[in-house]
């Protein structure tokens, strides 16, 4: 029999990546996505086929995590073997602008679907992936952290997101679901999203490269961050909910680095050697050669509680699921950079 996927946030970055992936293993993804005034499906356009052909195994709904009715319909219809809940307002800085959207999305959000699988008589079929985050962690309890780490969210998305880890592990136990949390440290790819900090620095080190842009204007670059690849990260998803027995897991890589190292490395990728001069947000980062300053910090990206250190431990991971991340964190920067590359040459042909 083949078997069922429904994805919510099936148009962000791991939706398209977990899409990919189970479609390769023979199964039958539904993705929820949200009408929009424009077109939102750039990372799984290759997935689509007209759904008049025999052989689509892909199809699509449109669906809010804030509307219950539209998610119980969905559900009775589809009947998933696995539900994997990405859909997030997923943006930390932004979340301190929407505060009680993001609770409404990324913490209730969670709770519909519970609930829906609940009502819907599906808490002995439908497994249940909830998209949880290493900004639980937020203030440094522990270092590095693991499942067992105290949670001390730093801001509105990590305290909706927290709702969600409980909600989850709730429903495991009061209803014997087969719920699992995944503690997720970041990950990237080319199809980050453009305003997450690692995309925003590949994409402008490549424009600046090819005159399309003069600077880079960023925030906090002392954070730290355990960097993953996200095509390595959606497996792991899938094997949480291919084991025996329901659980939480952390999935990192066990290295971390700043934003600084970031920077440097991705301008380094495409020739630019950068020195550091000034202090706080008077801080430039000035290109050797041409004495350009190419990085500047604007005070508007710094977060009013900042989360400064992640490092993950993926230990149980490996242990329990066999899973291990292959991509380095300088293979990572280079493989976003040559994507990120590709792309402004194109943008560059158009201009001249
Ligand atoms: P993205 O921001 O790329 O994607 C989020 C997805 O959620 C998009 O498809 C978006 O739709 C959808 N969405 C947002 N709000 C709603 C809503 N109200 N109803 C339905 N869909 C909605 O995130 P990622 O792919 O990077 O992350 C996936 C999940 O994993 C998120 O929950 C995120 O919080 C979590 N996470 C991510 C980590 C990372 O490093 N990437 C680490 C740990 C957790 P649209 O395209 O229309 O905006
Ligand atoms: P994060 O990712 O907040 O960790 O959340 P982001 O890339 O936004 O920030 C990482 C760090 O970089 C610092 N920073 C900047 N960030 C952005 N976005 N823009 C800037 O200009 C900038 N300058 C410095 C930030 O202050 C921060 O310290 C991501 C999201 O995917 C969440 O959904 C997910 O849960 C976590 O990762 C794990």
């Amino acid at each position: 029999m083949t078997k069922k996927a429904l994805v919510t946030g099936v148009t962000g970055q791991d939706g398209a990546y977990l899409s990919e992936f189970l479609l390769e293993k023979g199964y039958e993804v539904h993705g929820v996505k949200r009408r929009a005034s424009s077109f939102n499906t750039d990372r799984i356009d290759h997935l689509y086929r007209d759904k008049h052909e025999e052989d689509s195994r892909f199809h699509l709904h449109y669906g809010d995590l804030t509307d219950s009715t539209n998610l119980i319909r969905i559900i009775q219809e589809v009947q998933p073997d696995e539900i994997y809940n990405l859909a997030a307002q997923s943006h930390v800085k932004v979340s301190f602008e929407t505060p009680e959207y993001t609770a409404n999305a990324d913490g209730l959000g969670t709770l519909r679907l519970l609930e829906a699988i609940r009502i819907l008589g599906l808490a002995g079929k439908t497994k249940f992936y909830q998209a949880s985050t290493s900004e639980l962690y937020g203030m440094v309890q522990e270092v590095p952290q693991r499942e067992t780490t105290p949670f001390y969210p730093r801001s509105p998305y990590a305290a909706a997101k927290l709702y969600a880890y409980w909600i989850t592990v709730n429903y495991r136990e009061a209803y014997g679901m087969f719920a699992c949390n995944g503690i997720l440290f970041n990950h990237e790819s080319p199809l980050r999203g453009e305003t997450f900090v690692t995309r925003k620095i590949t994409r402008a080190a490549a424009r600046i490269r090819l005159g399309l842009q003069d600077k880079l204007y960023l925030g906090n670059l002392d954070a730290k961050r355990d960097w993953g690849y996200a095509k390595d990260y959606v497996h792991a998803m899938w094997l949480m909910l291919q084991q025996e027995v329901p659980d939480d897991f952390v999935i990192a890589t066990g290295e971390t680095h700043s934003v600084r190292e970031f920077v440097e490395l991705a301008f380094a990728e495409n020739g630019l050697d950068l020195e550091w001069q000034g202090q706080g947000a008077e801080e430039v980062g000035i290109h050797r050669q041409t004495g350009k300053v190419l990085v500047a910090i604007d005070p508007a990206y710094f977060r009013p509680t900042e989360v400064d250190l992640l490092l993950g431990n993926p230990e149980k991971a490996k242990r329990v699921l066999g899973w291990e991340p292959s991509c380095t964190f300088s293979e990572l920067v280079r493989l976003m950079v040559r994507a990120d590359r590709q792309q402004a040459e194109k943008e560059h042909m158009l201009s001249v």
